[in-house]
C-alpha cells in the first residue's frame, strides 16, 4: 500500500514537472498536449544547435513567438492559439506545388488561405499583398490587385479549405511557374472563401493569422 501510494504520488509530480517544462505558453495548460513534441525533441538535440522543432506551424499570440518562424493568430475563435498548420512547398521544372494541414482551427468553417510576399508580424497587415507570378502592374501598396486576370488562382497561390468537425483541413494547389527566390515569405488565413469577380477577385475578408513560409 504505501510503495504504491508514494509512486502514485511520484508519478503526479512527474506530470506536473513534465507540464511545467512545456510552459513557454504557461498560461494555457490545455494546450500542453500540442506542445508535448518540441521538449522532448530538444533533449534529444545533444549537439548544442538548437533545432526550433514542433513550433513551428503552432499558432501564438503576436508578440510570444519563438525564433525566427512565427505562426501568429489574430482572431483566437477561429484560428486558437495551439492550433497549427503545416506547409509543403515543391518547385520543380518550371512547377510548384504547395500543401497545405491545419489541424485545430475552429470546426465547420471556411477559410481563405493565400501565399502572401512579407513575413507576418504583429499587425494582420504586415504580411503585404499575394505574392503573384505575372504582377498586376495597376496594383498599389494601398490598393492591392484585384484584378481578375492577376488575382486568381494560377497566378497566386490559393489553399482555401473548410474545416472539418475537428477543425481539420487539407488543401494543395499547383502552379505552371517557380516562386521567385525571397519574395513569398508567409501564408495568411482568411475570414472567408476567396473572391474571383472584378474589383474583389483574390479579396477574402480579415486575415486570422499568418505562418510564415519561405518559398
Ligand atoms: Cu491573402
Amino acid at each position: 500500500m504505501d510503495t504504491r501510494r508514494v509512486f502514485l504520488i511520484a508519478g503526479t509530480s512527474l506530470t506536473v514537472l513534465v507540464a511545467a517544462g512545456c510552459g513557454s505558453d504557461d498560461s494555457s495548460p490545455d494546450v500542453s498536449a500540442t506542445v508535448e513534441t518540441p521538449p522532448a525533441s530538444l533533449e534529444t538535440t545533444t549537439t548544442g544547435v538548437p533545432v526550433l522543432p514542433g513550433p513551428e506551424g503552432a499558432f501564438q499570440l503576436p508578440g510570444e513567438g519563438v525564433g525566427d518562424d512565427n505562426a501568429f493568430t489574430y482572431d483566437e475563435a477561429a484560428v486558437p492559439v495551439g492550433s497549427s498548420v503545416n506547409i509543403e512547398s515543391e518547385g520543380e521544372n518550371g512547377r510548384t506545388t504547395v500543401t497545405f494541414n491545419a489541424t485545430g482551427l475552429a470546426p465547420n468553417r471556411d477559410f481563405g488561405v493565400h501565399a502572401h510576399t512579407r513575413p507576418c508580424g504583429p499587425q494582420p497587415s504586415d504580411s503585404g499583398p499575394h505574392y503573384q507570378n505575372d504582377v498586376d502592374p495597376a496594383a498599389t501598396p494601398e490598393k492591392p490587385s484585384s484584378d481578375p486576370a492577376y488575382a486568381n488562382p494560377q497566378n497566386e497561390i490559393w489553399l482555401d479549405v473548410t474545416t472539418d468537425a475537428n477543425g481539420n483541413a487539407q488543401a494543395s494547389t499547383t502552379v505552371d511557374w517557380e516562386f521567385r527566390d525571397g519574395e513569398a515569405n508567409s501564408v495568411v488565413l482568411h475570414a472567408q472563401r476567396t473572391m474571383t469577380g472584378p474589383g474583389q477577385a483574390g479579396m477574402a475578408g480579415d486575415r486570422l493569422a499568418c505562418i510564415d513560409e519561405d518559398f
